[in-house]
């Protein structure tokens, strides 16, 4: 074993954070907000930039380059033996309105870096690698989360897919086609059956990310080992009150849908409390009111929910439990309401192997650091479903992310990359 490290080892010293800082920065640059505010909606102009972008980093790197027909973004390198599945490493570099440069875009470009470092280190490793860009993370367009990883595992229904609209009432088929991706497929359903894995496809994945809380820098360690990935839900509602002159009509004759919102906001607050658990949690991250004018009072309402927590059962309690909420408010206030559970997902065990590998790698390397659980999910959730995976997270400061004032430094991002390589090479074989 020491053996393999200590030849494991040469694979890391090319890892360059000075070249991986000017990366981030040149991708900073691709954003519908002036940086450090970042904001890259999936298949909009900036984000087609930035795809490729990602792809000439890749080539740069040495990497040989494909795109699936949802636009995930695969740069490989060979292994001795390319018959064998690869272990992969990716990340996403969509980016929410008015968010940070480092929130899986150190994934995407760590991962490049890494594979570029154990090309010219000399090693070959027995399976190929591949340096992977997830297609989208985030649910800003289309109110769900992960659509590539989702598509890679088959847990994406293409019927439920079609009836999602983004606020200009664009859907998800004609956005793809029209960025120029769908791979030339005549519908939604045949993109997402070309951008599935198939068993076996990937031998391990691991995927390193901003810790996007505060434990590691309060702890003072280098790295975070993560052991589980929490499991996210999310659910829109929509009132119909009745609305009106904010002088003519009285209060016993109101029908506010914007207070049932309100109202609803503040039951999601109790429940996640409610549970007396640390790890609930439920945010009301959109609340909407229609039509929106000081003297109107609102007509409609539209409230979008996210919750989530380490255990499935107390997660989907509370989500039971909001729902009942809003359908005692409606009544309460008259008002017509439905809802739509947008996405409900398990929480992901990481794979014992990857998470020693993971380990030993941060170990060999003389780094610092903890066991510990992702609050926040990515794409790893997902590939956690047809492949063994693990997770690297390295400090930001203040825990601060999904805000444009996230960071992290050249020394963290750094060590996580020489850590994921490490972790690559272990898991690949050398
Ligand atoms: O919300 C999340 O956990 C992820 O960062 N999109
Ligand atoms: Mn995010
Ligand atoms: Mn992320
Ligand atoms: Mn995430």
């Amino acid at each position: 074993l020491l053996a393999a490290a200590t030849a494991a080892a040469p694979t890391v010293q090319g890892v360059s954070a000075e070249r991986l800082f000017d990366q981030i920065e040149a991708l900073g640059e691709l954003s519908d907000t002036t940086p450090p505010s970042i904001t890259r909606v999936l298949y909009t102009e900036n984000d087609v930039r930035a795809r490729d972008y990602v792809k000439g980093l890749m080539r740069d790197a040495g990497l040989e380059v494909r795109e699936d027909s949802v636009g995930n973004i695969f740069g490989r390198l060979a292994g001795e033996d390319d018959s064998l599945a690869p272990v992969v490493s990716g990340s996403h570099t969509d980016a929410i309105p008015h968010s940070g440069k480092y929130d899986g875009v150190l994934g995407v470009l760590g991962a490049i870096e890494a594979l570029r470092a154990i090309r010219e280190s000399g090693v070959t490793t027995r399976r190929p690698l591949e340096a992977l860009m997830f297609a989208s993370e985030e649910p800003t367009r289309f109110g769900l989360s992960c659509i590539g990883s989702r598509a890679m595992c088959g847990r994406l229904d293409p019927d439920y897919l079609d009836t999602l609209r983004d606020e200009n009432g664009t859907a998800f088929y004609e956005a793809v086609t029209s960025a120029g991706r769908g791979g030339g497929h005549e519908n939604t359903a045949s993109i997402l059956s070309a951008a599935l894995i198939p068993a076996g496809g990937i031998h391990a994945f691991v995927e390193l990310h901003i810790e996007q809380g505060p434990l590691l820098e309060q702890e003072g360690l280098d790295i975070g080992v993560v052991t589980a990935i929490a499991a996210p839900a999310s659910v829109s509602f929509d009132f119909l009150g009745n609305g009106g002159h904010a002088g003519a009509l009285l209060m016993p004759y109101r029908k506010d849908a914007g207070l049932a919102a309100a109202e609803l906001s503040l039951a999601v607050e109790s429940w996640a409390l409610g549970t007396k658990a640390i790890d609930t949690v439920a945010t009301t991250g959109v609340l909407q009111v229609y039509p929106g004018a000081v003297n109107s009072v609102p007509r409609e309402s539209h409230v979008e929910v996210d919750v989530r927590d380490i255990e499935e059962k107390r997660r989907d309690h509370v989500l039971d439990m909001i729902i009942k909420s809003a359908e005692q408010i409606a009544d309460k206030r008259q008002c017509e309401m439905k809802y739509r559970i947008v996405n409900k997902d398990p929480p992901a065990p990481c794979a014992d192997d990857v998470v020693a590998a993971v380990q030993d790698a941060a170990d060999d390397l003389g780094f610092k650091s903890m066991r510990m659980v992702s609050r926040a999910y990515h794409d790893a959730l997902f590939m956690a479903q047809i492949a063994p995976t693990g997770m690297i997270f390295v400090p930001c400061k203040g825990g601060v992310s999904h805000r444009p004032d996230e960071f992290s430094s050249k020394r963290d991002m750094e060590n996580g990359v020489r850590t994921l390589a490490l972790a690559m090479a272990k898991l690949a074989g050398v």
